[in-house]
């Protein structure tokens, strides 16, 4: 841990590899992702859906909720503020949305840059229920000459001696899409207090940066948005100080429900000889639909069969039937979007660990 004061001296991270270091072992604890076992869910059970809270929950009671506020401000017609009520009296919906972190993948990436050491896990699907936040935004009349929404948390910390409440921006357009929500509800239940407890957004297809827990504030702004979550980081880079490409949309992405049984300690797989079904999931973002999955089975590639869509922001099922003999296989899995992009074998760099859509392998023993 550290001896100097992370406050004032704050750390220049640097890309590392070896061990985990017990930081990141300790956000690891915090933040859990999904066990791979529960792809097998359309809709990821409360509770197994992946979790990334970059500060404290913060601690919301049931009366903070009845006195909570959304406050719109900044270039608008008219200043509102919102109580959930008011807010769950616009029409509502409810949209089936899968969510990955921007750094799932992060600690498989060498080097790696020490921060929430992700491998596959941080992703799952939900039923979300709100209004669309274009209702709001209609009820305060955006101006014309904003540029963007910064959207607002709560919730309050450093990160390399930045202090800010977590925030995030969109532009007008993307603000105003009908899909782009402000939700109370995940899976037909109030929000759980690390989902974001009373009221989040949802921002469809993108890395689940952009969808801002704990939202207490909206402002239209007359330049971009310079918050720490925006500029700071969620950028593609390759090198420290780059400028680099602003994270949006999720990257063609497919993980398998590992076969058989594990062993503890290594996760490795065993499964008894004869016919198996190998099930997985596959999402891209930007509402792009699945157009096929690809199974890698010892060096050879076979076409997986899809199920039904489940909406255009919601993962899709495949599977395989395999008639496994004994022996030990290398297992690999690889989708292609309706727009053409597949994953790749590796994915490309990047320092921070964002988007890391590389195969995922499994070893399998059969017996
Ligand atoms: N206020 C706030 N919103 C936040 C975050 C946060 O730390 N604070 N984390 C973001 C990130 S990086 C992700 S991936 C998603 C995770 O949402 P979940 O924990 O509900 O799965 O929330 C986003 N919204
Ligand atoms: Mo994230």
């Amino acid at each position: 841990m550290p001896s100097r004061n992370p406050f004032t001296e704050p750390e220049q991270r640097e890309p590392i590899e070896g061990d985990f270091f017990a930081q990141e072992v300790n956000l690891a604890n915090r933040n859990h992702g999904i066990a791979l076992e529960m792809l097998r869910h359309d809709v990821t059970p409360i509770g197994m859906h992946y979790l990334l809270i970059h500060f404290d929950v913060p601690y919301v009671t049931e009366a903070d909720a009845a006195s909570w506020r959304l406050e719109v401000g900044g270039l608008v017609e008219r200043p509102v503020s919102l109580s959930l009520e008011d807010i769950k009296a616009l029409p509502s919906k409810t949209l089936r949305v899968t969510l990955e972190c921007a750094g799932n993948g992060r600690g498989r990436f060498k080097p790696r840059m020490p921060s929430m050491p992700w491998l596959l896990g941080a992703v799952g699907t939900a039923e979300w229920t709100g209004t669309p936040l274009r209702n709001v935004l209609d009820l305060a009349g955006i101006k014309p000459d904003a540029v963007e929404l910064s959207c607002h948390g709560i919730d309050r910390g450093f990160d390399r001696g930045n202090e800010h409440e977590y925030g995030r921006s969109l532009r007008p357009e993307m603000a105003r899409h009908e899909d782009v929500m402000l939700v109370w509800a995940m899976n037909g239940q109030p929000l759980l207090p690390q989902h974001g407890y009373p009221l989040r957004m949802i921002v469809p297809g993108w890395y689940g940066m952009a969808s801002v827990k704990w939202l207490n504030r909206i402002e239209a702004l007359a330049s971009p948005y310079q918050g720490y979550q925006q500029v700071g980081t969620y950028h593609f880079r390759t090198q420290a100080n780059e400028r680099g490409t602003p994270i949006t949309t999720m990257r063609v992405k497919s993980l398998m429900v590992p076969p058989g049984v594990p062993d503890w300690y290594s996760g490795a797989r065993l499964v008894e000889a004869g016919p198996v079904t190998i099930h997985g999931r596959a999402w891209s973002g930007a509402a792009t639909p699945i157009d096929h999955v690809e199974i890698c089975i010892d060096g050879v590639w076979h076409r997986a069969a899809l199920e039904a869509p489940a909406g255009p922001y919601a993962w899709r099922g495949w599977r395989f039937d395999w008639e496994a003999t004994p022996g030990s296989y290398a297992m690999a899995c690889r989708a292609t979007d309706a727009a053409g992009n597949t994953q790749p074998l590796e994915a490309a760099y990047d320092r921070g660990g964002f988007g890391n859509n590389g195969l995922h392998r499994i070893e399998v023993f059969v017996r």
